[in-house]
């Protein structure tokens, strides 16, 4: 894929944060193999319902695809269905938007039969609606005005097979969700004299989810450099004391405008977090947008319906913005975060005991609180 990234800027979206989002679209592109050769900002208060962005500016990105060889334009919002008709067939390439970047990413990631189903009910719920009104472009190419030509009866047909796969894949998903909470009751029933708590890992895709987990029990997890790791979440126990336990659960990454169909596909595995007694919010602080990514973070918490929970945020990365442990306590404290926050590396183990230390008060704190 070689890719031209379109986006737009106006009293909302400053054209700096346009541009940051720009660079994030690209980083999708390539975790798809594909690269980017450049990028279109317009300033527009509102898309355009026909081309999203002005018409002018559309017929452009054909001459700019024809110059420098792009054979994809990627918007960086979402784009109806009629929208992506109009442009493909003004640009004569293909158009995606960030939503279809994601989809794909996620699909190719998902390993286990859970996290299969979650995205091909996403990208299905992602595909019905840009099917409607093909059938009627399809079959103008053929039949006369007002005749239903082949094309719209092979729509009809593929609409009704993606609602039957629909309703399938749901009821397969309800099958998960049942397995999964007579795993969570075992898993969380305690020995004698045990008290179990149940720990939530969450933040922006790429923050350290995954190498925390794996500092935290020694559980071994697939962390790596790109977005969206991990897909499935995974639990693993830690005593932390002789009487406590704690369960955490890494999960799947956040991200800037993630396409509600796959909030919607992942509610089964994300029910750990909306279970969760308390949250770990792992962020980047070595990102110079750590703090936009906090409020991304927040708001898809608040669609899970977890913002009221209690929250430790831990700052991850420290490692790549001083050289020691000991220079972390120099470290001014982030007092623009409400509640608590700990700097840590998790590759390098640095503040990890503070951590642990912070999670027993909190967990003290509540069992006051109940009692
Ligand atoms: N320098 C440094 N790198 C880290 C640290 N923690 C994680 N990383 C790196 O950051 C990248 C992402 O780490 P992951 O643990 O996969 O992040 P994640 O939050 O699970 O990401 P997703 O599952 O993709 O959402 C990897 O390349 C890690 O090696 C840290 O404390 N310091
Ligand atoms: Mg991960």
């Amino acid at each position: 894929m070689k890719a031209i990234l379109v986006g737009i800027w106006n009293r909302e979206v400053s054209k700096e944060e346009a541009r940051e989002s720009i660079r994030e679209l690209g980083g999708l592109v390539r975790a798809l193999g594909g690269r980017s050769i450049g990028y279109v900002l317009q300033n527009r208060s509102r898309p355009d319902p026909r081309f999203f962005i002005g018409e002018g500016k559309a017929r452009q990105l054909e001459e700019v695809s024809r110059g420098t060889g792009a054979d994809t334009i990627v918007f960086d919002d979402f784009l109806t269905p009629s929208q992506v008709r109009n442009l493909e067939r003004l640009t004569q390439r293909r158009v995606l938007d960030r939503t279809d970047l994601v989809i794909e990413i996620f699909s190719r990631r998902a390993k286990s039969k859970e996290a299969k189903l979650q995205v091909e009910l996403a990208r299905l719920t992602h595909e019905l609606p840009r099917l409607q009104g093909k059938g009627r472009q399809m079959s103008r190419l053929g039949g006369g005005v007002g005749t239903r030509g082949p094309g719209e009866q092979e729509a009809e047909i593929r609409r009704r097979l993606i609602k039957r796969r629909i309703h399938q894949i749901k009821k397969e998903l309800e099958e998960v969700k049942k397995r999964r909470r007579h795993q969570r009751r075992r898993r969380e029933m305690p020995a004698h004299g045990e008290r179990i708590y149940k720990v939530a890992i969450v933040g922006y895709t790429n923050a350290g989810k995954s190498t925390l987990l794996r500092t935290l029990t020694g559980r071994e997890t697939f962390s790596a450099d790109m977005p969206f790791a991990t897909l499935d979440t995974t639990t693993s126990a830690r005593n932390l004391l002789p009487d406590l336990k704690i369960l955490f659960t890494d999960t799947v990454g956040f991200i800037k405008k993630l396409p509600p169909e796959l909030i919607e596909s992942f509610k089964a595995t994300l029910e750990e977090v909306s279970e969760a007694d308390l949250i770990l919010h792992v962020v980047d602080v070595s990102d110079d947008r750590w703090l936009d990514y906090i409020q991304t973070v927040k708001e898809i918490l608040q669609e899970l319906g977890a913002q009221d929970k209690p929250v430790i945020y831990v700052l991850n990365k420290v490692d790549r913005i001083v050289d020691s442990q000991e220079e972390v306590s120099h470290l001014p404290h982030p007092a623009f975060i409400e509640g608590k926050a700990i700097l840590v590396s998790a590759e390098k183990r640095w503040g990890i005991e503070d951590l642990l230390k912070a999670i027993v008060e909190e967990v003290s704190r509540r069992d006051t609180v109940r009692a």
